[in-house]
């Protein structure tokens, strides 16, 4: 009776093709340079490609900010490029997905140029003007990346609405021509074949009536899961998505499970599945992910089940442990020094066994890991930069406020894959690279990584594949079992007559897990415990009933 779906059987790459693989020489990686990586991903053995932004766009937020929908962004290359990358794709039975950014466009967008222009021109409403109240902001509205959401503008001395960095102008979803022209621009790549779209902030694009401000009492939706999101979708799902077969991911920030069922609830005709974010915030305080602050196994699993519970049979997970806006997984839920390899492989156990769509981002799969720069100046990301900015003026010592950037920044996930050991700039350019490379490339490269059979790529590689022969890893129920335990995480996946038993050690200290077998012998009478992966050699003989972990230990048996 289940639902099954490929984009569910599915694991997807992320590239961010900036830091991917430069082909030229100009310090910035591109289209042909991930045409070159094809194999590598084919012999990875994932089945989708979601690339971020590749359009036409001045870069002020690397490509989240497009100022035409339908071009290619020139460092990346050309439009008979992306084609080839389409076609290598489909041609290794691999799917590609784009990035869909349609919250904001550019400042430089064709749209944005007209409408600021004057307050009749026809594309005016296409974004969000208001005047100013008292010689200041139209409301209290603050940016993702520091200050306020409103940039004055004298030609027609208003304000525009900018969520996020003041060239991201916010489009206007209240005008059905704004809706309009989204929508033919999804068919358009459509009709060129590609396999589905990854939402960016699709949950922001509805703004509360009369855009109230943030002090003026009540809860209620200001731009985060605004009142016309789900009609908004559903509009976008009837003229287009429904008409295709496809996968769709939505950016959600700020969502409860009852909101996801919503957006991709399986009789919503909306989304296939959704990013949410909770697990992100597991290391920050009140202020927001800049405080830094320690996170306990205990509340991760909690988290985790949540998920894991409350949408089964009625919603989709997607599971991710990083991407191009957090902090390296190793370097934040493993161990990135002593128990590189051991814990890597341990996240990954998790990751390829929870129930969801499993999502790697560039890099992971060799372990790379969070850098530390000395200065400022090495960094790149608008949200540091102005972070950092704001934090100086605000008077706080810059080496506090780097330690935070070293734990948090963005810059973490996008400094450039890591090619080979012995080439400067770890394989990725022959130029100058446009973030420095993390200094650790001589021991973590791909070269390396496809040289060892013990390495984390072929335990990546490995759990892959086992995806592919075991239905209970795709849609097995979840089911927590030792919520208590500040150490260990174990559950299991249920499908069927099928079972999992899945166990990991999440520190670099050894631990006991002790388990009720009788659950075992009530579902099926029998008591083998089949070994499918582990990231040590565990001897043939070992009772599975009280299983002593070494540091980092991972293990996943099939139970029968
Ligand atoms: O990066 C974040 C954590 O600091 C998030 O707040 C992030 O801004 C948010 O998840 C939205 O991200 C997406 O839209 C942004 C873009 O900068 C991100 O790269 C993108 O993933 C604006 O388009
Ligand atoms: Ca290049």
């Amino acid at each position: 009776s289940v639902d099954k779906k490929w984009w569910k059987e599915s694991v997807v790459y992320q590239i961010y093709p900036r830091s991917f693989m430069d082909s030229n020489g100009d310090g910035i990686g591109d289209l042909q340079g991930i045409i070159s990586k094809l194999d590598y991903l084919k012999t990875l053995g994932i089945d989708v490609v979601w690339l971020c932004p590749v359009y036409e766009s001045p870069n002020d937020d690397n490509g989240y900010d497009i100022s035409n929908y339908q071009g290619i962004m020139h460092e990346f290359g050309t439009m008979t490029d992306w084609e080839e990358l389409l076609e290598g794709l489909h041609q290794r039975g691999m799917k590609l997905i784009m990035d869909l950014v349609v919250n904001h466009s550019s400042d430089e967008h064709h749209w944005f140029v007209e409408s600021r222009k004057s307050k009749d021109n026809p594309y005016r409403d296409y974004y969000v003007w208001r005047p100013g109240k008292n010689g200041e902001a139209p409301n209290d509205w603050g940016s993702f990346f520091s200050g306020p959401a409103w940039q004055y503008d004298a030609t027609t001395d208003e304000y525009y609405l900018h969520i996020f960095s003041k060239k991201q102008p916010d489009l206007n979803w209240e005008n059905p021509k704004v809706r309009r022209e989204v929508y033919d621009m999804m068919t358009w790549w459509l009709d060129k074949g590609i396999d589905g779209f990854r939402m960016d902030v699709i949950n922001l694009i509805s703004k509360a009536p009369g855009l109230p401000s943030m002090k003026d009492g009540g809860d209620g939706p200001r731009f985060i899961n605004g009142p016309r999101v789900h009609e908004f979708i559903q509009e976008m799902n009837r003229e287009v998505l429904s008409k295709y077969d496809i996968m769709t991911v939505g950016e959600t920030l700020d969502v409860t499970p009852e909101d996801v069922i919503k957006y991709a609830g399986t009789d919503r005709h909306e989304l296939n599945m959704v990013f949410q974010f909770e697990l992100m915030g597991i290391d920050s305080g009140p202020s927001g992910k800049w405080e830094v602050t320690p996170w306990k196994l205990t509340d991760f699993k909690k988290i985790i089940s949540k998920w894991q519970t409350s949408l089964e049979g009625k919603a989709w997970n997607s599971i991710y442990l990083n991407n191009h806006d957090q902090p390296r997984l190793l370097s934040r839920f493993g161990n990135d020094k002593e128990y590189h390899n051991k814990s890597a492989k341990m996240l990954a156990t998790m990751l390829h066994t929870l129930q969801g769509t499993t999502y790697i981002y560039q890099g992971e799969e060799i372990g790379m890991t969070n850098v530390r720069f000395d200065t400022i100046e090495e960094y790149r990301d608008i949200e540091t930069l102005n972070r950092y900015q704001e934090c100086i003026d605000q008077g706080q010592e810059p080496s506090e406020v780097m330690e935070s950037i070293y734990a948090k920044g963005r810059d973490n996930a996008r400094t450039p894959m890591q090619w080979t050991g012995n080439h400067p700039h770890a394989g990725f350019t022959t130029g100058t690279p446009w973030l420095t490379v993390n200094p650790n490339y001589p021991e973590i490269n791909v070269e390396r990584a496809l040289a060892d059979e013990d390495s984390i790529f072929h335990y990546y590689q490995k759990l892959i594949r086992l995806r592919k022969q075991h239905d209970v890893i795709v849609y097995g129920a979840f089911e927590l079992l030792n919520a208590d335990d500040e150490q260990v995480f174990a559950y299991t996946r249920t499908f069927g007559e099928e079972r999992l038993l899945i166990i990991l050690n999440f520190y670099d200290k050894p631990a006991r897990f002790e388990w009720n077998w009788s659950k075992v012998e009530a579902i099926s009478g029998e008591r083998t415990a089949e070994l499918l992966i582990s990231n040590y050699d565990i001897p043939a003989s070992e009772d599975v009933r009280q299983v002593d972990l070494r540091p980092y230990e991972a293990r996943v048996y099939k139970l029968s």
